[in-house]
């Protein structure tokens, strides 16, 4: 996509044209050199969706949670965009593939729009530019944009610094609830879903969930106590139950102003996340600033400088935008 060609695409976004959407999502998930100016535009459009995370171990039925809750949702006439985000491990790639399909056949029919998302490095977790996706499709004018990402280890985390509400799955199966809190699963969590309750030993897990919750109210502020639902994600049990306390937890948010609160803080992150970027990149490449670090860094080696006051020199030394600056 060229330049000339954005208003078009644009014009269509506008008129609800999915392929339009299809076209930006692609934009901004490569980091194409005019991914900036489909954010920009897009920007005041955004911030009117309900973003749910999802997450939790591989296989604990996700995608099938997420199919469910979207037909639910839908049934409600609240329209629905959902990111998937795979792990890009070629271990789980196969497993994964097969997951993408089985969703999208689940979902073809509706007009609930489905998009796959390379996790790039790292097993699991959000790809970078996850939160700009969700961006966009918020801008689109879903009312909801569900992320679903695989939860190992840390990476989880990145999903509940960008969602409103995070929604943590996880199977009865022995010590369930003891790797959730390793995992530090229990301190994400807004709302825990024990899917497979098919199986043995549901109940007994939600029990430990209580306990371990009741031990987290006692010390926290919050007033949020995160409800433990069963569900049976392919039989569509417990789905509506998950739709109604996702509701209450978003009307929590908005009635303590934590909605705006939370919101205000991943923007101020994302503005100095953005400005180290774009800091590193001039750095990088532009061949000036780099000739002028290879003299300080000389400077250095030779002892007639120290780092700390190269730094200072550097500063002052790049012009980091040249336009006036606008009227804020
Ligand atoms: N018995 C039972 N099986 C389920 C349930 N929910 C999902 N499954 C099955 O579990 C398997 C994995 O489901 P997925 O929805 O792909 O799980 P996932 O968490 O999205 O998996 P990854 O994205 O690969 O981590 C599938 O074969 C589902 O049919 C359930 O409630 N009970
Ligand atoms: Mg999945």
């Amino acid at each position: 996509v060229e330049r000339k060609n954005l208003q078009n695409l644009f014009e269509n976004f506008k008129k609800h044209d999915l392929r339009a959407l299809s076209r930006l999502l692609t934009l901004v998930e490569n980091e194409d050199e005019i991914a900036p100016d489909v954010l920009k535009e897009i920007y005041k459009n955004s911030g009117r969706a309900y973003r749910i995370g999802i997450t939790g171990p591989p296989g604990a039925g996700k995608s099938t949670l997420v199919n469910a809750l979207a037909l639910e949702l839908k049934e409600r006439k609240i329209s629905i965009g959902i990111i998937a985000v795979d792990p890009t491990s070629p271990f789980t790639g196969g497993a994964l593939l097969g997951d993408r399909i089985r969703m999208t056949k689940a979902l073809s029919g509706t007009n609930i729009f489905m998009r796959s998302m390379a996790s790039r490095g790292g097993g699991g977790g959000l790809a970078r530019t996850t939160p700009q996706a969700a961006d966009v499709m918020d801008a689109f004018g879903f009312d909801v944009v569900i992320i679903e990402t695989v939860g190992v280890g840390q990476l989880e985390l990145d999903v509940a610094n960008s969602v409103d509400s995070t929604v943590v799955v996880l199977v009865p199966e022995t010590g369930g609830s003891v790797q959730a809190m390793k995992a530090g699963l229990i301190e994400i969590a807004d709302v825990f879903v024990i899917n497979k309750a098919d199986r043995d030993g549901a109940e007994t897990l939600k029990q430990e969930l209580l306990d371990a919750m009741s031990l987290r109210s006692a010390t926290s502020e919050n007033s949020w106590t995160p409800p433990v639902i069963k569900t049976i994600a392919p039989a569509a049990k417990g789905i509506s139950e998950l739709a109604a306390k996702l509701e209450m937890h978003l009307n929590f948010l908005k009635a303590n102003k934590l909605l705006a609160r939370a919101r205000l803080g991943r923007l101020r992150k994302r503005i100095i996340e953005l400005t180290k970027l774009t800091l590193e990149r001039m750095l990088w490449e532009n061949t000036d600033h780099a000739a002028f670090l290879d003299h300080l860094c000389g400077l250095c080696m030779e002892g007639k400088m120290d780092p700390y006051s190269a730094v200072e020199l550097f500063l002052k030394r790049i012009k980091i935008i040249k336009t006036k600056d606008p009227e804020v």
